[in-house]
C-alpha cells in the first residue's frame, strides 16, 4: 500500500510539470522565434535536416547570416514586425508571413549557398537582406548588397578628424552650456539651465 500511495504522489507532480511547462511555452510564439533565431546564430553551422529559424520585422532579418551546410533543411519565418514581410530566396523560394505569424517551410541549401531578401518594395532596401553561407566565412558584404553591389563607399577626405569621445555619463550640471544654478527654480529646487546652439549647415542627405 505504501508503494502505491508514493507511485500515485509522483504522477500528481509529473502532471503539475506539465502544466506549468505549458503554460511557461504558450503564450509567447514570437518571443520563442526570437530566442531560437538569437540560439541558432551562437551555435554555428547547421546540418541537412535541421530547422532554420528565421524571424522578420522592420526591416531587417534575424538572423541576417546563417552558417549551414549544403542540404536540405526544414525551416520557420516568424514575422516580429507590424506589417506583412516575405522572405524569398535567391532559388525563387518564397514565403510571406502576417505580423505575428509563424510559417513552416522547406528549403535546399545548395553548395555556394543562398541569399534571400524580403521582396515587398522598399524593404531590402531597407535592410531586409540576408545570407545563408556554407563555407565558414562570409563571402558577400552584406552592407555592400543592400547598397548595390558595384556602389563603393568612399570616404569622405574632408570629413573632420575622428575624435574620441569621453563614454562617461556627464555629471548633474555638468557639460558644455549646461549650467547648474542651484535654488534656482521657481519653489526652490535647483535649476539646470540648458543653452541650445542652432548652427545652420548645408548638407546633401540624398542625391537628387
Ligand atoms: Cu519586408
Amino acid at each position: 500500500m505504501k508503494l502505491r500511495n508514493v507511485l500515485f504522489a509522483s504522477a500528481v507532480a509529473a502532471l503539475a510539470m506539465t502544466a506549468a511547462a505549458c503554460v511557461a511555452d504558450d503564450p509567447n510564439p514570437v518571443q520563442d522565434a526570437l530566442d531560437a533565431a538569437a540560439e541558432q546564430a551562437l551555435a554555428g553551422g547547421l546540418q541537412p535536416g535541421a530547422t532554420i529559424v528565421f524571424t522578420g520585422d522592420e526591416f531587417s532579418f534575424t538572423p541576417m547570416e546563417v552558417q549551414a551546410a549544403p542540404g536540405h533543411y526544414f525551416a520557420t519565418f516568424t514575422n516580429v514586425g507590424a506589417i506583412k514581410h516575405d522572405i524569398t530566396f535567391a532559388d525563387g523560394t518564397q514565403v510571406v508571413a502576417e505580423p505575428g505569424e509563424v510559417v513552416e517551410f522547406e528549403l535546399d541549401v545548395p553548395p555556394e549557398g543562398l541569399s534571400f531578401i524580403c521582396e515587398i518594395p522598399g524593404h531590402a532596401d531597407a535592410g531586409m537582406v540576408g545570407e545563408i553561407f556554407t563555407g565558414t566565412a562570409p563571402a558577400v558584404d552584406l552592407v555592400a548588397a543592400a547598397v548595390g553591389a558595384d556602389e563603393k563607399i568612399e570616404p569622405d577626405e574632408s570629413a573632420p578628424p575622428y575624435a574620441p569621445m569621453d563614454p562617461r555619463a556627464p555629471q548633474r550640471g555638468e557639460g558644455p552650456g549646461i549650467t547648474l544654478i542651484e535654488g534656482g527654480a521657481d519653489g526652490g529646487g535647483d535649476l539646470i539651465d540648458v543653452e541650445l546652439v542652432m548652427t545652420e549647415r548645408l548638407m546633401t542627405i540624398a542625391d537628387g
